[in-house]
């Protein structure tokens, strides 16, 4: 039997460092009303949506990023936000950055700072709250890197695993939604996590730079939106599920962010794909019932799971060396 929602990706366009978060707010609201008259149920917004993407600037004294964070979801600032969602009866998925006066592992209570996202129903309630495990670049100041990419000074690693919640959405009394932050999106570990606990739609925001900023080598331009719908759809095939990725897209601060938000279905297709770099609503109708091909054939993980010969990937993080092959004669 068919469960359809329909969902939109709300992709931003750049939010440059001097714009203030009401900006922002209020272009997203356009985006709800937009979603709104289209008959989304749900909308997904990227990460870190309510500002510039400041993992690119650097300040020596952490405290001076505060300014980039919420401390409170809502704020008076992102309360507009959840107003829209009670007066359109529609959820949605919002990326910030987030301080917490949380114990850390040692019980030690202190302020923490996450690159969080968080699910709101369309009562205006937090439905599920993820922080991004996958934090990409470094925490020092790199004078050889043309752009900074401070994720590991800004943000402690997320504290909350991969949880997938079964909630409501549209017509649909449970719908099984978990979510990534961007980096995230490129770990098949992350994706079998949410796998195993049955999600039917992945819920991610990205801000991706055009180009390769590690210079560590050559990537070709065009092989970086190639990698991210690669991951994205390979994610979803192997998982059975929907995603809803969504970009902050086109020239903040002087660098290009890639864009290309797209909706994935449990084929692996992408059913919707924006094409501006701009703010930009594409939507989509989602049969749930299309995950369970996947879930009860070539992914029915009950059968065909052999976690006895995963173990590596738990035990291990970076790679070894494998043995070395000798040929007999030479011994
Ligand atoms: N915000 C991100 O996590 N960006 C990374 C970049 C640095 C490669 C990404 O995986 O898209």
């Amino acid at each position: 039997m068919a469960r359809i929602i329909t969902v939109a990706a709300a992709q931003l366009g750049p939010i440059q460092q001097a714009e203030p978060r009401a900006v922002a707010v209020e272009r997203m609201l356009r985006l709800m009303e937009r979603a709104h008259r289209r008959g989304a149920e749900l909308v997904v917004f990227p990460e870190l949506a309510l500002t510039t993407f400041f993992p690119r600037h650097y300040h020596d004294d952490i405290g001076e990023a505060d300014r980039w964070f919420e401390t409170a979801m809502p704020s008076n600032e992102t309360a507009p936000l959840f107003d829209a969602a009670r007066r359109y009866g529609i959820g949605f998925h919002l990326g910030y950055a987030e301080i917490a006066e949380e114990p850390d592992a040692t019980g030690k209570l202190r302020r923490r700072r996450f690159n969080t996202a968080v699910l709101v129903s369309p009562e205006g309630e937090i439905v599920l709250k993820y922080r991004k495990v996958h934090l990409p670049g470094h925490a020092e100041y790199l004078p050889e890197r043309k752009v900074q990419h401070l994720e590991k000074r800004y943000f402690e690693v997320g504290n909350l695993g991969f949880p997938v919640v079964r909630a409501p959405v549209g017509g649909l009394p449970g719908v099984n939604m978990g979510m990534m932050i961007c980096n995230d999106r490129r770990w098949p570990e992350a994706w079998r996590v949410l796998g195993l606990q049955k999600v039917e739609l992945v819920m991610l925001g990205y801000n991706t730079p055009s180009t390769n900023q590690e210079a560590g080598g050559f990537e070709a331009h065009h092989l970086r939106v190639f990698h991210s719908h690669l991951s994205i759809q390979a994610g979803c095939y192997q998982n059975a599920c929907f995603a809803v990725a969504t970009a902050k897209a086109g020239t903040e601060d002087g660098h290009e962010l890639f864009g290309h938000s797209i909706i994935v279905n449990p084929q692996g297709e992408i059913v919707a794909q924006a094409t501006s770099w701009d703010d930009e609503l594409i939507t989509a109708d989602c049969d749930l019932a299309m995950c369970t091909l996947g879930r009860t054939t070539i992914f029915a993980f009950e059968k065909h799971r052999r976690p006895e010969a995963y173990r590596r990937i738990t035990e291990q993080v970076g790679a070894v060396d494998p043995p070395e092959w000798r040929p007999q004669a030479a011994e």
